[in-house]
């Protein structure tokens, strides 16, 4: 009796035992992992967006899981790794799908976008369409929504006593750090400057030690990343209203119902405002603050610069790849 009652009784348990082994990791299951690498830092806008507005939209299906300043995947090489299936988000260049899809760099392009306004219009336009399918039939990369970085500057180490930079000759020979890509390293020809390909968690430094004479990047970027510290001067240069995609990987929008779909755009669209809102406000309250650091900030010959700029990119390879049309759609979007 006792024995039949113990078997009995080991029975029920491996019984129990049995299901809950199968019940955890369907739960488990239930909720998939959204990873995100970016070489941006936690307390970057766009990051601050995603984990305070996108996870929450998404967590009821989805665990978000960031990795900050290129610890998960190394700045550049974020979009292969969603194509091969080892990574779900980041948050992408133009400049890197122009690795891949020469015709991006039209939103690459130095004095393109006017506004963080615009680059929303040209993102929601039909124009668009094509780009973003490219990018999903033949990489598996869904462009869910546009972010603004903001306005890239020239920043240097050296003060104005030693460098004044009016116009793009007063750049020649100054070794600008640009990311590394090609449409980058041509946006710094196209300044003026001799650019140097280097990632973003190398930038400080860099500048420090003077292994590069300045970098580009927007004011919000110049203070979360404390570049200030190791910078004399800011031209205020303008010369790319940047943006950046929140990049998606095809296969996991695919396993998603139509519902959850629905969720993830909607996060990735609400971050993606909250963000811009955020960056603007920051940008256009962070003069002040730098200047108290000791930068000087001051504002060149932009006609010249625009101009320059403009020259360099008629008849280049670039603009070879851009697809008939696409540069006056885009223009007519501005204001
Ligand atoms: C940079 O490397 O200068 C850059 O600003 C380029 C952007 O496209 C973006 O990747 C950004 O770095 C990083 O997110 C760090 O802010």
């Amino acid at each position: 009796m006792i024995k039949l009652t113990r078997r009995a009784a080991l029975g029920s348990l491996a019984a129990i035992g049995l299901v809950a082994s199968v019940a955890l990791p369907a739960m488990a299951q239930d909720k998939q992992k959204f990873t995100l690498a970016t070489s941006g830092s936690e307390t970057d806008q766009r990051s601050v967006a995603m984990s305070e507005v996108f996870a929450p939209m998404v967590a009821e299906f989805a665990d978000y899981q960031p990795g900050y300043n290129g610890t998960l995947f190394a700045q550049g090489t974020e979009l292969e790794a969603i194509s091969r299936g080892n990574l779900t988000m980041s948050i992408a260049s133009a400049q890197e799908l122009a690795q891949f899809f020469p015709e991006f760099s039209i939103f690459a392009t130095g004095y393109v976008h006017q506004d963080a306004a615009h680059q929303v219009r040209v993102f929601n336009d039909p124009l668009m369409e094509p780009f973003k399918k490219k990018v999903e039939d033949e990489l598996g990369v869904k462009l869910l929504s546009v972010m603004y970085l903001g306005r890239r500057h020239v920043n240097l180490r050296f003060p104005r006593s030693e460098k004044d930079i009016k116009t793009p000759a007063d750049l020649a020979g100054v070794n600008l750090r640009m990311p590394g890509t090609d449409a980058w390293q041509f946006l710094g020809k196209a300044l003026g400057a001799a650019p140097t390909p280097m990632a973003f968690t190398e930038v400080y430094t860099a500048l420090s030690t003077g292994a590069v004479d300045g970098q580009d990047n927007p004011l919000p970027t110049v203070v979360d990343a404390k570049f200030y510290e190791v910078t004399e001067q800011i031209a205020l240069t303008s010369h790319l209203v940047d943006l950046n995609y929140i990049a998606f990987s095809k296969e996991t929008w695919d396993s998603l119902t139509p519902d959850q779909q629905l969720t993830v755009q909607r996060a990735a669209d609400a971050a993606a405002a909250y963000g811009r809102l955020k960056q603007l406000e920051k940008e256009n309250n962070l003069a002040d603050f730098i200047r108290s650091q000791g930068v000087e900030i001051y504002t060149p010959d932009l006609d010249a610069f625009r101009t320059h700029v403009q020259e360099q990119y008629v008849g280049s390879e670039f603009a070879e790849s851009w697809p008939d049309g696409v540069l006056e759609k885009i223009n007519a979007l501005g204001n």
